[in-house]
């Protein structure tokens, strides 16, 4: 009975929505994104998506409107699964089918097989909950109402608006709602200010100089991260400890994306320059790689397991990372490894080390805690405190436990990942340029190309070689062999029409691009 309501509930609502003619959506890098005006129905189907997801896991799903670093007609859709990360792959395909069904009959027809083969109580038996952000695009109000009607569409889900949101805050609402814990937009800023706060007053007295840089700023690109730090820095501005004057001012900048789940800083040489030195996600990624390493090492200066690390840091990057990045993190002892472009993948390469630092070169990343290094180091930092407060081994246990606090856990997230660079750099006595000079960037080149169709190229090994068109890899490497100093490779974009082209250079010496990578 309830399935039969639930039914004639789906059929008459999904007809509310046609797909518009002549497009084909594709779930891609980071879920769907297309011009704003054709995006209704797929909105539509994607709430329906989420709530199905949130039926089947049992958990809240989040949902947030955004198309990122886009062009402001443009608009998108991102999923986020109950751990606050990307959906799972597994329901990229019906994700897919969902947004080209052509009709609702059709549309109908795929869910109850769907739900059938997945097992998911579908009719009313169980609730489902699907928290909603969006970013400030002038299409989003309408194609959240759109969401909300997919959602209202499947009995028993409720859709929470959470208002309007940076990406990585509606995926760390979803986490902490998950977990039980407090997921409100004030929470998420008393979080990053309270650990914020935490790792400056553990700043080491001697590297407090004047001379450090002190000006900080920050480009939104028009979008929700302006707003959102503001309302931060009503918060940070209580915490800066004394002994920061304003003295030595030079100009650090930071720029976020339109969504605030990248972060790249970035040098003006000289008043006279045009050009910019780009500090990337690699350099950011180099940057808490140093800083979590230094902790770790004071933290388990005396244990002696045979010389085996007693944590297991691991770092992951993608194919555009700069060579020199990766020998700089494999100079320091670190184990790196690379996966396809996307946080999806990068996260779960993440998940799987005791700490995981991930980063993208264009600035989406952040650092994975496991939950049991995390309660091994609760107990270390509380033994710690009993028996030599204030040590060095104690401050260090507290540094890792803010720095988990303060970075987001669930997604690559620009404000809580610029609190992190600018503890750190106060941590180290660092300015921007002695940042910039952990390495030196090889040089390389990023180009798009409009094609007639970009899902004909098919790439492996991390993107780095095509395998479709045939041939096509043989003409890349004949043009590359002419350049022994060079690397390059093609890919597909997931979120514009586009094959990206990246041209780097290679390191000195005979590596094979693998090795270098
Ligand atoms: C999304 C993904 C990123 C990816 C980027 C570009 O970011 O979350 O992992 O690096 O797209 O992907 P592609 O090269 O496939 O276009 P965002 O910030 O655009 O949502």
């Amino acid at each position: 009975m309830g399935e039969e309501k639930q039914r004639s509930l789906l059929l008459d609502s999904a007809s509310r929505f046609p797909l518009p003619h002549g497009v084909r959506f594709s779930y891609g890098t980071a879920g769907f994104r297309s011009e704003g005006s054709i995006l209704v129905s797929t909105v539509y189907r994607a709430g329906v998506l989420a709530a199905l997801r949130s039926l089947k896991t049992g958990s809240a799903i989040g949902l947030t409107i955004t198309a990122s670093h886009n062009p402001v007609s443009d608009n998108g859709v991102k999923i986020a699964d109950p751990d606050g990360g990307m959906m799972v792959q597994r329901w990229e395909p019906f994700a897919d089918a969902l947004a080209n069904a052509p009709d609702s009959e059709h549309l109908l027809q795929l869910v109850v097989q769907f739900v059938e083969e997945e097992n998911i109580p579908f009719g009313g038996v169980q609730s489902a909950e699907v928290l909603l952000g969006r970013d400030t695009r002038p299409s989003g109000e309408a194609l959240l109402e759109a969401a909300k009607h997919g959602i209202n569409a499947i009995i028993g889900a409720v859709a929470i608006d959470m208002g309007v949101l940076t990406t990585p805050q509606l995926h760390w609402m979803v986490r902490s709602r998950n977990k039980g814990m407090e997921a409100s937009e004030s929470d998420y800023l008393a979080q990053l200010s309270k650990s914020f706060r935490c790792l400056m007053n553990l700043v080491p007295r001697e590297r407090i100089t004047d001379s450090l840089d002190t000006e900080l700023v920050v480009d939104g690109a028009n979008g929700v991260g302006g707003d959102k730090l503001e309302q931060l820095k009503k918060m940070k501005e209580k915490v800066v400890p004394s002994g920061f004057g304003p003295e030595g001012v030079g100009i650090r900048c930071a720029s976020l994306d339109g969504d605030a789940d990248r972060l790249v800083y970035f040098l003006i040489p000289s008043a006279s320059s045009i050009n910019i030195d780009l500090i990337d996600g690699d350099k950011i990624l180099s940057l808490f790689a140093v800083f979590i390493k230094e902790q770790l090492d004071v933290l388990y200066k005396d244990s002696d397991s045979n010389n085996k690390p007693p944590v297991r840091l691991g770092i992951v990057q993608t194919a555009y990372a700069n060579g020199a990045s990766t020998a700089y993190l494999k100079r320091l002892g670190l184990e790196v490894v690379f996966t396809p472009t996307g946080v999806k993948y990068l996260h779960k390469k993440a998940a799987e080390y005791d700490i995981g630092i991930y980063f993208e070169a264009n600035g989406h990343g952040t650092v994975l805690f496991s939950e049991n290094f995390l309660s091994g180091l609760e107990c270390r930092s509380n033994e710690l405190a009993s028996a030599s407060s204030g040590s060095e081994q104690h401050k260090a246990a507290l540094r890792l436990l803010a720095v988990s606090q303060l970075i987001n856990q669930a997604v690559g997230d620009a404000l809580s990942g610029l609190l992190l660079v600018e503890a750190i750099l106060q941590h180290m006595g660092w300015s921007i340029r002695r940042w910039n000079e952990l390495y030196q960037d090889l040089p390389s080149r990023q180009l798009k190309v409009k094609v007639a169709d970009r899902n004909a190229v098919v790439t492996a090994s991390a993107e780095t070689q095509v395998v479709s068109p045939s041939g096509l890899q043989e003409l890349i490497d004949a043009e590359s062999g002419k350049h022994p100093l060079g690397r390059c490779f093609i890919r597909p974009s997931g979120t514009e029409d586009i094959i990206r082209v990246k041209l780097q250079e290679r390191l000195q010496g005979k590596q094979k691009p693998e090795q270098e990578l």
